[in-house]
């Protein structure tokens, strides 16, 4: 969600700006704007919809400067329009906001009260007229920002440009993320490290509350009680290339093709090959006494948490609760002190799922996280960290996240079982093995994918596609629907099999195609029924199984997909495949833009 970027430099800075929006624009594409101060007075571009228009924008009428700000915006506030894109701005000050002001209607009457005139419907703009008021009356920048922020409620991650200090900028964070990179003789502000990756690999994570006035020679940061701190300055390793699509056309192909090779490299951190055992990092707790496991998510990485319940229980005989973040701490959770707290998120910032990460830390969990980023909040913040090792993941719709997510929980449900004295050594050495064998049974899923793409043009004109599977193939029908439903824009549900009947069943006709997730194992023929059922209703049916099952099964049905015969443990892993793959050829189908679904945006930093 909205991308921020900022430069106090020794040159004109616009170029750097959008270059650094181009690493965000995955955040959100609804605007792009920039400003700068120039000759005594603050200066802006801005354009709606993809940052493509700004840098024309740019072309058009360059932005002069060596201080400035950018933003790329997912809107909350307002619509996407250029009057709505960041920066807002004042004679005085400019400014770019990820976050939501949840307080903006009091302040918003209170300063037009004040006379006060507004430019756009956001949140953002009252941020800008509370400082410029101050600034206006004579305060420093420091003195302007130290007054408003306590006024704020919400979330924010803030840039601030003043027009009479052309050399400094401010950044504050509450809620939204925002790092420090040191130059030489330059100082930054970005989202993230990747924003600033060709600038600088020297970042300082602002802590919650923090605020900091960067200049050329550096950064000055303070504390919620405006106390001088230091935080440690690290090496952020993030490459400076660009990120690029290789041969694929989108982002999503390349990133699902990616799977075999970066589950590979997620599990060789969790498996111990020589000694056939799991293994997790080091934890200054007692994994045994764990007695419950509340998993908390947000959308595909909740549907990774539903299949993870599955093996918890299984395989540790540990009882799990389950639930997306935005509802988990709203319903006071009974939480008993001493429970393992697990969050999962790729870009560890989904502002859902780290409020309901405090909410379990205030009610004294142990916190566990499965992350893609390791700097990010939920990392530093947690007991366990786990880290997924998928690499950048730019198209919205998230896949080699989900599967290397699925990779580290199944280590650590096996872990957990061991630990638990549920797992023979001999039963470890197979769940080793069976998991090392998923990267070549992925790949193998994906030689399916002309296959795939040649039978896209059976989904492409639906208007309703159901997705079934049972038991842990039940969350895999969950993000099947998901994932069309996000790139393709055709409404998708996805349904436990056996629970069709009692209701979902009524929508089916030979216009709602069916998708089907059996691998053969102990609930083929059952779920096999409920197919028939739907079958018996002229509903059309593609069956995703693996021989066997196409065998038994596939007569009569619209299409079927073959999957390699696998072990249980690994089939949501190789499964997630031609899921994803059916969901993206659909959309190229149907002429979608794949990386940058309409509405959506990733890292959804606003709650
Ligand atoms: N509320 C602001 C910023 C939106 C945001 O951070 N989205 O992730 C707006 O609507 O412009």
């Amino acid at each position: 969600m909205c991308g921020i970027i900022g430069i106090v430099g020794k040159e004109e800075v616009a170029d750097r700006l959008l270059d650094g929006l181009r690493r965000l624009e995955y955040r959100g594409y609804d605007s792009a704007g920039v400003a700068s101060v120039h000759d005594g007075a603050i200066e802006r571009r801005r354009a709606e919809g993809k940052l493509a228009n700004l840098a024309k924008e740019l072309v058009a009428e360059p932005l002069p400067g060596t201080t400035g700000i950018a933003h790329t915006r997912w809107a909350t506030h307002g619509a996407p329009t250029t009057s709505n894109a960041h920066p807002h701005a004042t004679q005085e000050v400019a400014l770019v906001h990820n976050g939501i002001i949840e307080n903006f209607k009091p302040l918003r009457e209170e300063l037009i009260a004040r006379g006060r005139h507004f430019d756009s419907q956001t949140d953002t703009e009252v941020v800008a007229h509370l400082v410029s008021e101050l600034v206006e009356q004579g305060a420093s920048p420091q003195e302007a920002v130290q007054q408003v922020l306590p006024r704020l409620h919400g979330a924010f991650a803030l840039a601030i440009l003043f027009r009479r200090h052309p050399d400094l900028l401010i950044g504050a964070r509450l809620g939204s993320p925002l790092v420090v990179g040191y130059g030489e003789g330059e100082t930054y502000l970005g989202s993230d490290a990747l924003a600033l990756a060709p600038l600088t690999q020297r970042i300082a994570y602002l802590d919650e509350g923090d605020w900091v006035v960067i200049t050329r020679e550096g950064a000055q940061i303070f504390d919620r009680d405006n106390v001088p701190v230091e935080r440690p300055v690290t090496l952020s390793g993030v490459s400076g290339a660009m990120i690029d699509k290789g041969n694929h056309r989108h982002f999503m192909a390349k990133e699902i093709y990616e799977q075999p090779v970066v589950v590979a490299q997620t599990l060789r951190s969790y498996l111990r090959r020589m000694e056939n055992q799991v293994a997790l990092p080091d934890m200054d707790f007692d994994l045994a006494g764990v007695r419950r496991i509340t998993i908390v998510a947000c959308g595909t990485s909740y549907y990774a948490g539903l299949i993870a319940k599955y093996w918890f229980e299984t395989f540790a005989r540990v009882p799990v609760d389950i639930d997306v973040a935005s509802e988990f701490r709203y319903r006071d959770p009974v939480l008993e002190p001493g429970g393992l707290a697990l969050f999962i998120s790729q870009s560890g910032e989904t502002a859902d799922t780290l409020a309901a990460l405090r909410h379990a830390r205030a009610e004294r969990q142990i916190i566990a996280v499965v992350v893609n980023v390791p700097t990010s909040s939920m990392a530093r913040e947690a007991d366990l960290l786990l880290p997924t090792h998928a690499g950048p993941e730019i198209g919205v719709a998230s896949t080699k996240a989900f599967t290397c997510q699925l990779a580290v929980l199944a280590a650590l449900a096996a872990n957990l079982a061991r630990v638990k004295g549920r797992l023979s050594p001999e039963e470890e050495a197979e769940i080793v093995y069976h998991l090392s064998e998923a990267p070549a049974a992925m790949n193998d899923a994906l030689s399916h994918d002309e296959e795939i793409e040649a039978m896209a043009h059976l989904i492409a004109p639906a208007r309703d596609v159901l997705y079934l599977g049972r038991g842990q193939d039940y969350p895999m029908a969950l993000e099947g629907a998901l994932k069309l439903k996000e790139i393709s824009y055709i409404h998708a549900e996805g349904y436990a099999a056996g629970e069709m009947k009692h209701g979902p069943i009524a929508l089916i006709d030979d216009a709602v195609p069916v998708i089907v997730i059996a691998p053969s194992g102990p609930l083929f023929e059952k779920t096999v029924s409920n197919m028939q059922e739907v079958q018996a209703r002229g509903g059309k049916v593609v069956l995703i199984s693996d021989a066997e099952g196409i065998a038994a099964a596939g007569d009569g049905c619209m299409a079927t997909i073959e999957m390699p015969r696998v072990h249980p443990l690994i089939v949501p892993l190789v499964y997630a495949v031609p899921v994803q793959l059916l969901a993206y050829h659909v959309a190229v189908a149907k002429g979608t833009d794949v990386d940058q679904p309409r509405n959506l945006a990733k890292s959804v930093t606003v709650e």
